[in-house]
């Protein structure tokens, strides 16, 4: 058994890899991913077939062969986007496996959009969503933009596909049959309105103490366009990056990014 348990790790700690290769790759080509989360047999699988088959990309074949749970689709205002099956979540995920996903959900993390799938007629439904979210948590994608998809609709009593919106107009959610296509089309429409958010640009100068952990977030994020230190050990640095991603940073540093802002 210890012996499998390493050759599972290796092989974990080699797709990590293989993986944070094409995220490279797809980051410097601006491409947002959009990753399939959520709990055990919530039809994550089912939806991630029939929303590439929905969105056929011509030219797909030798990227569904080098990966099978990535595939591009075509969003309406947004272009290619990567959509990205993942394992499903479970309670109480013991610590030892929580480090082995942390590499290869990496993608969950990075991920412009993530698509929280339920099984909406599971009884355990809000039991399930909580789980998933303190999955989330300990794998530090708390903080994704997340898209809930309502799906197993044919199995409830009188549910129609729709999207649900919040206070401000934004889906928050999509009513959905994976098994019987229903609803697919709205989840293009949401994909659209979440995603087709502008990229910003801009050049910051950052103090001396910010400067070496924002280059190596900055790094992480693939986002410099270029980036010079200057003699007296500030940083000048040129980002591009989505909108909405700049916001998160921006929040997460408690709004001081702002202050650092310099005209080109
Ligand atoms: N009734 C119904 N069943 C569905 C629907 N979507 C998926 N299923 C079924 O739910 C079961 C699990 O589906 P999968 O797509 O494998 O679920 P998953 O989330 O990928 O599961 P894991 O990869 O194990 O996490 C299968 O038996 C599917 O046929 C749906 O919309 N309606
Ligand atoms: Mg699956």
């Amino acid at each position: 058994m210890r012996d499998r348990v390493k050759a599972i790790l290796r092989r974990l700690d080699k797709v990590a890899k293989q993986r944070e290769q094409g995220r490279r790759a797809r980051a410097r080509a601006e491409v947002p991913t959009v990753s399939l989360v959520g709990y055990t047999n919530a039809g994550k699988s089912t939806l991630f077939n029939r929303i590439t088959e929905a969105g056929v990309y011509a030219a797909d074949q030798l990227f569904a062969t080098l990966d099978p749970t990535l595939r591009r689709i075509e969003v309406e205002d947004v272009g290619t986007a990567i959509l990205a099956d993942t394992v499903g979540f479970i309670r109480h995920l013991p610590h030892d496996l929580v480090a082995a996903f942390k590499a290869t959900l990496q993608e969950t993390q990075e991920a412009s959009l993530l698509l929280h799938v339920v099984d909406a007629s599971d009884e355990r439904l809000s039991d399930n969503i909580e789980a998933v979210d303190s999955v989330l948590e300990e794998i530090e994608a708390a903080d994704v933009p997340r898209l809930l998809i309502m799906n197993k609709i044919d199995s409830l009593d009188q549910a129609e596909p729709r999207i649900e919106r919040d206070d401000e107009g934004v889906p928050k959610a999509v009513w959905v049959s994976a098994l019987s296509g229903q609803g697919i089309a709205l989840i293009f429409d949401a994909l659209t309105e979440r995603l087709a958010g502008t990229m910003v640009r801009h050049r910051l100068r950052l103090p001396p103490n910010l400067a070496g952990r924002m280059q190596s977030k900055f790094h992480q994020m693939r986002c410099i366009v270029s980036e010079e230190y200057q003699d007296d050990g500030h940083l000048l640095v040129d980002v591009r990056l989505p909108q909405t991603d700049w916001h998160r940073l921006e929040k997460r540093e408690g709004n001081q990014l702002g202050d650092f802002i310099v005209s080109e």
